[in-house]
């Protein structure tokens, strides 16, 4: 194999397979969502519920969650619109932290994710659980914007960045795979960016 067939990082640059095919990398922090941004000016009125298949569910204040445990993960973020963000920083509560708080019915199986506004998405319950998946309150250090999902937002860096629940309120655990609110709209059930799961027509 001559050298110009091997893909070469650009000095400096992400190695390739860091990049999933059909994607490009940028070092800006697009805004996407469908419908309104919420704005909070009272956050006595946050919580965070989750429920469905769970012996007790469990319903925390936005003051209980920010009690919990909190630390730095490290991640690369693919959007299905094809733009790539390497190395971000955030700062928030890992999912085994939460789990800690819950006991699972042994039927669970599925996650949905639920957004103000009833925005959903869903996932299997072994990629929420994931140590690479968390409940995220800071984006490179900062607290994140209403844009990008304040008060907290999921994170499933593994799959397409829709997974990724910004405005969180409530986590569902079911037994089986339902679509959320993308899922129902064309996009893939799974969406893992390695294998192009974009849309799922037909
Ligand atoms: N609640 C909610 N979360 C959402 C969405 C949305 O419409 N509503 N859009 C998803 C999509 S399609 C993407 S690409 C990312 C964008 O996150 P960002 O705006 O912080 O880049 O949020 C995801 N999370
Ligand atoms: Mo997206």
């Amino acid at each position: 194999m001559t050298e110009d067939k091997v893909p070469q990082p650009e000095a400096g640059g992400p190695a390739p397979e860091r990049v999933p095919p059909g994607q490009k990398v940028t070092e800006s922090f697009p805004v996407l969502h469908y419908g309104e941004i919420p704005y909070y000016n009272d956050m006595g009125k946050w919580s965070l519920r989750l429920f469905g298949l769970v012996d007790e569910e469990l319903t925390l204040s936005y003051k209980q969650f920010l009690a919990l445990p909190r630390r730095e993960f490290r991640n690369d973020i693919h959007c299905v619109t094809t733009w790539s963000r390497l190395d971000n920083v955030w700062e928030g509560v890992a999912v085994a932290t939460l789990m800690e708080r819950i006991k699972l019915k042994p039927e669970a199986q599925y996650v949905m994710l639920h957004a103000e506004h009833g925005w959903s998405t869903n996932l299997p319950l072994a990629d929420f659980l994931r140590d690479t998946t968390f409940l995220g309150i800071r984006h490179n250090g900062v607290l994140l914007s209403p844009e990008h999902g304040y008060p907290v937002r999921a994170v499933v860096p593994h799959l397409y960045f829709w997974k990724s629940a910004k405005w969180l309120r409530g986590i569902e655990f079911m037994e089986k795979d339902k679509p959320g609110f993308w899922e129902r709209n064309g996009y893939h059930m799974y969406g893992d960016p390695f294998k192009e799961e974009r849309y799922d027509f037909d």
